[in-house]
């Protein structure tokens, strides 16, 4: 794509989103939640930050709980630090433009990219004929999510990357096709920084921490209190061995290297301090360490958490505000698609 247009000169604009299919945890938070406050906390940047309710329902969900896992989701990235003053909070659901758009990128994206992605093949699972056709366009929407925006940057955890990839793309595939020399859309940067842009299981140190891990131990959810934030980690799966002197050391050692790395990532430390700190010593001396700084740390962001959810009006009404403030962004981008396409009116 060698005559794409890559001279975008919007707005510095950021978006990011998490699916509302269980308790945040641990890993949303170092991988995604702290750089969207971070970034928020920048000031250079307009920050949308959507609860993508429309890619929640890509795997079997109860209609039931939805409304209230929405609700969870914005109390989560409230009580992690997204002002909603200063960022827009909205539900993806309540703002058509992203279904719009994804339907037009649904017919620039390509069959043979989409059946690259990874993370389809993960949840989709051995029996992907009986996947749903949304999960298989699941990063197609993505891409209409964030250029509906025409954000410039995406903060998302290690995983996303391919997704983004795809999302640059298709807007590439987009502004060649029909942007007459023109960059409609951006190419997207991820910021994908920090220790905890791939937090690992507590339970296994070769799978991500998931919210639909079976295993509640496995994770650190966001409202965990103090006492069961420390039995987590205390029965976090480890090896005999005792730290190594140098992160060398941690190599083939993924359960001590992902505790290390969230260490790492609530301190601010390297991994090479910590370890001059703490090699030669066991899991029995570092296990209590770790519990006390993952208590100080997330203990606040908890007990936030716990306030703000017993107040569903209030949030509600963080929700529509948010959603009229990024319909009015999304729309005319959506619009302005609709006539670069030929769409009648
Ligand atoms: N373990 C992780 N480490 C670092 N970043 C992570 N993210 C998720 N897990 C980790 C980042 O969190 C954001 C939101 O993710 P999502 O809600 O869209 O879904 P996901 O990536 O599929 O996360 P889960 O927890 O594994 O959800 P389920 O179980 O529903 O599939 C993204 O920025 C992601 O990178």
């Amino acid at each position: 794509m060698s005559d794409t247009p890559t001279d975008y000169s919007g707005p510095q604009r950021v978006l990011s989103g998490m699916q509302p299919t269980g308790q945040l945890h641990l890993g949303n938070y170092l991988g995604a939640l702290k750089n969207w406050v971070a970034l928020q906390d920048d000031g250079a940047w307009d920050c949308f930050y959507c609860v993508v309710d429309m890619h929640a329902i890509t795997m079997p969900h109860d209609p039931a709980k939805l409304p209230d896992a929405v609700r969870s989701a914005a109390a989560a990235y409230i009580a992690s630090g997204v002002d909603p003053e200063k960022s827009t909070i909205f539900a993806q659901s309540a703002v058509p433009a992203h279904a719009e758009l994804a339907w037009i990128f649904n017919c620039v994206a390509r069959l043979g990219w989409l059946e690259r992605m990874t993370q389809f093949k993960d949840k989709a699972g051995k029996d992907k004929e009986r996947a749903s056709v949304g999960l298989f366009t699941y990063p197609v929407l993505q891409a209409a999510d964030i250029l509906v925006y025409k954000a410039t940057h995406v903060p998302v955890g290690e995983d996303q990357k391919q997704h983004l990839e795809l999302c640059r793309d298709i807007a590439a595939r987009f502004n060649r096709d029909y942007g007459k020399g023109e960059a409609v859309f951006p190419l997207t940067e991820p910021v994908i920084q920090g220790p905890g842009a791939r937090v690992m299981s507590l339970r296994d140190g070769a799978s991500k921490m998931s919210k639909s891990d079976v295993s509640d131990n496995s994770r650190i959810n966001l409202d965990d209190d103090a006492d069961t934030i420390a039995r987590k980690i205390k029965k976090a799966k480890t090896d005999p061995e005792p730290l190594p002197d140098s992160e060398d050391g941690l190599a083939d050692r993924p359960e001590a290297s992902n505790l290390v790395g969230i260490y790492a990532a609530l301190t601010g430390k390297t991994k090479a301090d910590i370890l001059a700190e703490f090699g030669g010593q066991g899991f029995g001396a570092f296990k209590p360490a770790l519990a006390e700084v993952a208590v100080e740390y997330l203990a606040p962001i908890s007990d936030e958490y716990r306030r703000l959810i017993t107040d569903t009006t209030e949030i509600d009404r963080i929700l529509r505000q948010g959603a009229e403030r990024a319909q009015a962004v999304a729309q005319p981008v959506a619009d302005e698609a609709r006539k670069i396409i030929g769409f009648w009116g």
